[in-house]
């Protein structure tokens, strides 16, 4: 148990730590005598100060020290430049980038790839370069889907990670606790500083039974998402535990994992076993299988009587395969009902494109089950009718299934091989089947399904579910379909049914790592330069934001009350403005442009209080800025679900914005606002919200006695009326309303180094 055992096989100078989590948790355990559960076991046994920590489920803010940091080329932009104001050498802790994001599917893999290189060469070679000189690991264009990567490379059972992405939660597969979090964060911990985390209630899921026939791990967390819906794992971490799951591979672990990210949940995690052994034996990792086996029971496993704060049960023998959507992943039907539902409903019933793989199910499982269908169809003489597209999570994956066979079968089937990249999932896709606003319906493989975020079209209607389904779909061509009890016609007029899908978790032959995509940080780095030039569109140096004034905000405009879901797609859309993350000042111009205004049920068309002029809601947010006036936003529910990303955050600073006023946030979102300054408060009331007029002014009081667990006083003004008071609740701690003091956490940061 005390071998020197490394992390990866990339890095010769990182080794696992599991003799001093196991001391953290020991000094944890003496001092709160109870059992723990795994997620407990891996917070606790990365705590800054185990002796000190103050730890209670829901309330306590736990300092952490994660293992190694991810970012993928969307997010790292601005986490880079934010470190870069650091000014430090190299980062503190292990980091890498994986470029992914930027890679727009139009007519293939390869040429799509170029296409994208020559597109975004300003950005891969800032990135490239800003990686070798600060020591960070580079994935170029072409090597995969972050949480692919990591899973098949950096994640082990145990492991604390941070990641720049909502879907990290991933590498929960192979028993890693795995965060999404904002760059902000990132910097902190590339920084040497400890990371600060809320400590997670423990939602505990017990899985009974075996998955079989059409049912597969996506269905697990599909029902889920049904049960929990998008906020109810907000605050939580997902702990899968029950005999249910010996029988799931490492990977469909991992599928499951990643879409708790869908529920809210700060992240998903599974106890190690033996799937994750022989996945971790498969992908040239076999010492950490034998490390991971000698600690198996007092860390990388719950302890007997552990408690949750809520248990729910899942019998994967009766476990139907779901369909979840559209428009919001946590709508969920059982295949069986699915028929009627969209018949109900008015769902577009012609599946205009199937699309497969993507971070959340590109395993070499989901090819093959898939290719199974693919096989099958094509016995019958029978092809995809849809649309049918594939997306490997990695060149490995690709590579794999290209020497295995799977990827001719899909391309005899009429599938189209992307790269391997985020691709449609993010709205890199050049569609052109249907016209913009032509109602139609696709499903898809991926785990999100917010409106327009595929192909811009708000009449898409997106569907997630597994592979398996999405393949029998493309082949129907039809969402009222239902493989386990329907029928399709031959190529003689012959009824068949599509056999059951069959595959095997992982190939029979070694992976086949395909072409080399890593960059490992130079010796000399000292020597490397970073370019920023001063007049690019897509990359922009920060300038700090000013510190807080001091003063309350006074009579300030609504700039946007929005109705109804505001996700961070609302907030700050991706697909073409993936192009501006790296230029705050660029991207900026799509703020809340996706978000429906109360006031007249519009996109991006707001009323200038002052002027009466209505604009966009970027121009009327600058006019204000630069008249000197403060604004604020009023939202609802689980304010700022989905996405990582910071810049819906980042933008409402530079954009003017004082605070954010919701009935709820989303964790990751929340977090973002505080670090750049802005102040997130929540209606203690949740009726003031239908109380507000977007014509009212808001008035924030005694913001110099900001305090942990102390309300703010919130006074509104009518246009014409009376003003009335009411309350508004936060979650900060004293540390983090340094950050609102400083105007930003790296302003913070900045002077503390001074
Ligand atoms: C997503 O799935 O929405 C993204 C694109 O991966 C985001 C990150 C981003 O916006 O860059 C996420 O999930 O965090
Ligand atoms: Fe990429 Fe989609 Fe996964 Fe986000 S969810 S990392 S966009 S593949």
């Amino acid at each position: 148990r005390d071998s020197k055992v490394r992390q990866n096989i990339w890095e010769a100078e990182n080794f696992i730590n599991y003799k001093k989590n196991l001391e953290n948790v020991k000094i944890v355990r003496d001092r709160l005598k109870r059992p723990f559960t795994y997620a407990e076991k891996i917070l606790y046994g990365h705590l800054d100060k185990p002796h000190e920590q103050d730890i209670e489920r829901g309330v306590s803010y736990l300092k952490l020290r994660p293992d190694r940091v991810a970012c993928q080329d969307a997010t790292a932009q601005m986490a880079i430049l934010q470190f870069m104001s650091a000014g430090m050498p190299q980062v503190a802790t292990p980091t890498t980038v994986h470029c992914d994001h930027l890679i727009q599917a139009q007519i293939g893999g390869p040429k799509d790839l170029a296409r994208a290189k020559d597109l975004n060469k300003e950005v891969y070679n800032f990135l490239a370069t800003a990686t070798a000189k600060y020591n960070i690991g580079f994935w170029g264009p072409g090597s995969g889907i972050i949480h692919q990567i990591v899973l098949e490379n950096y994640a082990f059972p145990g492991a604390l990670l941070i990641g720049t992405d909502s879907h990290t939660p991933n590498a929960g597969g192979l028993g890693q606790l795995a965060i999404g979090v904002g760059g902000a964060d990132a910097v902190d911990v590339m920084a040497d500083l400890a990371w600060e985390l809320k400590a997670p209630k423990i939602i505990g899921v017990k899985l009974t039974g075996k998955l079989s026939g059409w049912t597969s791990p996506k269905d697990v967390i599909l029902k889920l998402a049904g049960i929990l819906t998008v906020k109810g794992g907000t605050g939580a971490i997902v702990e899968y535990f029950g005999e249910g799951v010996d029988a799931l591979s490492c990977t469909g672990m991992g599928t499951i994992c990643n879409m708790g990210a869908e529920i809210g949940a700060t992240t998903s995690v599974f106890p190690f076993n033996p799937s994750m052994e022989a996945y971790l034996n498969k992908t040239s990792r076999a010492s950490i299988a034998e490390f991971a086996n000698l600690y198996q029971k007092d860390l990388l496993s719950a302890d007997e009587g552990a408690e949750y704060d809520q248990l729910i049960e899942i019998d994967l023998n009766t476990l139907e395969p779901h369909v979840n959507g559209p428009f919001t992943p946590d709508l969920a039907t059982p295949i069986s009902k699915l028929k009627d539902v969209a018949v109900e409903q008015g769902w577009p019933l012609e599946v205009k494109v199937g699309l497969i793989g993507s971070c959340t199910n590109s395993s070499y499982e989901d090819m093959e089950r898939s290719a199974s269908i693919a096989r099958d169809a094509m016995a019958h003489g029978l092809k995809s009718k849809a649309i049918y597209t594939v997306t490997p999570g990695s060149e490995q994956i690709r590579a794999t299934i290209e020497r295995d066979g799977q990827l001719q079968t899909f391309l005899d089937f009429g599938g189209l091989v992307l790269a391997n990249a985020c691709g449609p999932c993010i709205g890199q896709w050049d569609r052109r089947d249907i016209k913009k606003g032509d109602k139609n319906t696709i499903v898809s493989s991926y785990n999100r399904n917010f409106t327009a975020r595929n192909d811009s079209n708000p009449q898409t209607h997106a569907f997630v579910t597994s592979p398996d389904l999405v393949t029998a779909f493309a082949i129907a061509g039809d969402l009222r379909f239902n493989p386990l009890t329907d029928t399709l016609k031959d190529k003689d007029g012959k009824e068949f049914k599509l056999a059951e899908p069959t595959g095997l978790g992982l190939p029979i032959r070694d992976y086949d790592p395909g072409m080399d995509t890593y960059q490992h940080p130079p010796e000399d780095r000292a020597s490397v330069v970073v370019d920023v030039s001063p007049t690019s569109d897509r990359l922009q140096l920060l300038t700090p934001f000013k510190p807080w004034d001091g003063k309350d905000g006074i009579d300030m405009p609504i700039l946007i009350k929005s109705l109804g879901k505001t996700t961070t797609d609302h907030i700050s859309m991706a697909g073409p403005w993936l192009k501006y993350r790296g230029h705050l000042q660029n991207i900026s111009n799509n703020y809340m442009i996706g978000a429906i205004n109360a006031v007249n049920g519009e996109a991006n068309n707001v009323q200038n209080l002052y002027t009466g002029v209505w604009n966009g809601v970027p121009e009327t947010a600058i006019s204000y800025r630069d008249e000197g006036i403060r604004w604020v936003v009023v939202g609802g529910e689980n304010f700022g679900e989905g996405s990582s990303r910071e810049h819906a955050a980042l933008e409402p600073r530079f954009l003017g914005g004082f605070a954010i006023i919701t009935k709820s946030f989303a964790r990751i979102h929340e977090t973002n606002l505080k670090k750049q300054g802005l102040l997130p408060l929540n209606f203690v009331n949740h009726d003031d919200y239908e109380k507000i007029n977007p014509t009212d002014v808001i008035s924030l009081l005694g913001l110099k006695e900001l305090a942990p667990g102390k309300n703010v006083k919130m006074v509104v003004r009518p246009k014409d009326g009376e003003a009335w008071e009411t309350e508004l609740s936060h979650t900060y701690n004293n540390e983090q309303i340094e950050w609102f003091k400083y105007g930003s956490a790296l302003n913070k940061m900045a002077a503390a180094k001074k």
